[in-house]
């Protein structure tokens, strides 16, 4: 459960929160597919409570688990998979299995109403014994108040959200069929929601009885690829290696110490080392972000620390550190414009949803002919620095971490065997000279001329933005000034002139 499936050797998943089945499509064959992306994870797909002012948030409730949302239906969803995966990315849902929604009641985006109080969900149909209660869940309210507490996480309720009793065997084998009705639309996997409030046995259970992948598109006895949020950042919280068996896991440690890192409250210089001898997951169980659907928001995080669109510069710098160092399956969030504002510590915006027209549906994603997007779409997985960051992984493939330099502080260099080289300037204090990363270095690189291709891309042979020239024994004089509009350069073998 932990290989990706991905085509070639593609390795980077971007999450397209919200976006409609058409336009991922679309941006799949147009974009995604030539520019080398492997996979998409698409938000939550199955019927959700409608709630007011649609908050994104909405698609964390189940109502069941039809395949209708605004992003599409099941005949919508089924033509992006076969789209996406023809041009050779891979699709992996959002699975919500913990629990189904908090105690209100309404309509689903299917038509499916549910009460949340009498815990009737008659769209899959789900009622009050399918959900933990006083004999399972030791909390006077049934809330989750210890969260490093085992039975308490895993059988009480998750803010007030239903939560599922996936040890009952009527559960089981319907998120079972639901998991297996996308495994033969020809999904490639999925990101297991609330992973850390699932008891890993049961998750067991359920994945011994998948399907193998849709063999029109996949190879035999291929295996879905499954990662988990575990939000564990070390001491007494329930620790993500207790589902590292199942599949990989979402590694926080990582978003956390880059960020601090990128933050200037930790040296660069120390990421010489950074992974496991960080305390990390092997790399092989990893999944790995700077930005999430939650993060950008401050939940799942502390809002104001973690790096989102609001900080291109830092959120640039971070995204290309990870996609340059060689740990686990990195993921780049793709996010939409909402009007932050914060009040005592909380975005009081946190929970707006994506660009609706004035019915509440979602607007679709037409690129400009610059490459961003139109509408509040931010695209950031179309910025020149990340998708040229992307081609950057594809090319120094399993080539090792080489030709290490720093300054003993903010600056750091290093490169991918002899196909690639990054080098990043944080530098704070000193003088305007002592800021400015300028240095002969070893780039690894064979004799040439090579383009910077975070500041531009090569087009007819020219470098439309800096360049440099590697001698005969891959010296180079690589320069990053403090005030440049980017904090990095990085080179690879597919931008010699
Ligand atoms: C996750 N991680 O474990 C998701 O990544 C996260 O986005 C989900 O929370 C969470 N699991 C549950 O699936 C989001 C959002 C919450 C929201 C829930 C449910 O971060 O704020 O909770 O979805 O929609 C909302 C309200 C909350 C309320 C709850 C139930 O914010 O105040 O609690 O609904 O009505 C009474
Ligand atoms: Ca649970």
């Amino acid at each position: 459960f932990s290989n990706p499936h991905f085509i070639g050797n593609r390795s980077v998943i971007t999450h397209l929160m919200e976006w409609k089945y058409d336009d991922i499509g679309d941006e799949c064959e147009r974009f995604l597919g030539p520019y080398g992306y492997g996979g998409v994870q698409v938000s939550p797909v199955n019927e959700h409570a409608i709630m007011d002012g649609r908050p994104w948030y909405e698609r964390y409730q189940p109502v069941s688990y039809d395949i209708h949302t605004r992003s599409g239906d099941e005949q919508q969803f089924r033509r992006m998979v076969q789209r996406c995966n023809k041009a050779g990315v891979r699709i992996y849902v959002d699975i919500v299995l913990n629990h189904m929604t908090g105690g209100q009641s309404g309509l689903g985006t299917n038509g499916h109403h549910y009460d949340g109080v009498a815990m009737q969900y008659p769209g899959v149909p789900f009622g009050p014994n399918d959900f933990h209660g006083h004999e399972t869940c030791p909390t006077n309210d049934l809330e989750i108040h210890n969260y490093s507490n085992r039975i308490e996480a895993r059988n009480c309720r998750l803010v007030g959200l239903r939560d599922l009793k996936q040890q009952s065997e009527y559960v089981k084998q319907k998120q079972v069929d639901f998991l297996n009705h996308l495994i033969d639309i020809g999904v490639a996997g999925f990101r297991s929601d609330a992973s850390t409030h699932q008891w890993p046995d049961d998750l067991r259970s359920i994945y011994s009885r998948l399907h193998n992948l849709n063999n029109e598109f996949f190879t035999e006895n291929s295996h879905p690829f499954i990662y988990h949020e575990t939000i564990y950042y070390g001491g007494n919280g329930i620790n993500s290696n207790e589902y590292t068996s199942l599949g990989r896991i979402i590694e926080f440690r990582f978003y956390k110490e880059i960020t601090n890192v990128f933050r200037n409250n930790n040296q660069l210089r120390w990421l010489r080392n950074f992974g496991t001898e960080w305390g990390l997951v092997p790399s092989g169980d990893a999944l790995v972000m700077i930005d999430s659907h939650d993060l950008r928001v401050g939940h799942t995080g502390q809002l104001g620390f973690n790096i989102n669109c609001f900080e291109a510069r830092l959120l640039k710098a971070a995204t290309a550190f990870m996609l340059a160092w060689n740990y686990g399956i990195p993921r780049v969030m793709s996010s939409y414009f909402w009007d932050q504002i914060i009040r005592d510590g909380k975005d009081v915006n946190d929970w707006v949803g994506p660009p609706t027209d004035q019915h509440g549906n979602i607007l679709s994603v037409h690129p400009n002919p610059d490459m961003t997007c139109n509408h509040e779409w931010i695209c950031e997985h179309r910025w020149r620095e990340i998708y040229n960051m992307v081609k950057f992984k594809l090319i120094a493939g399993q080539e090792p971490v080489n030709n290490w330099w720093d300054n003993g502080d903010n600056q750091i260099a290093f490169s991918r065997g002899n196909r690639a080289f990054i080098a990043i300037n944080l530098q704070k204090n000193g003088n305007d000279h002592d800021k400015n990363l300028q240095k002969r270095l070893q780039t690894g690189l064979p004799p040439g001329i090579y383009c910077d291709i975070i500041s531009g891309n090569l087009i007819n042979n020219r470098c439309m933005g800096k360049s440099i020239q590697v001698d005969k024994n891959g010296l180079s004089d690589i320069y990053v000034g403090h005030d440049e509009f980017d904090a990095f350069v990085a080179y690879h073998i597919d931008a010699r002139v």
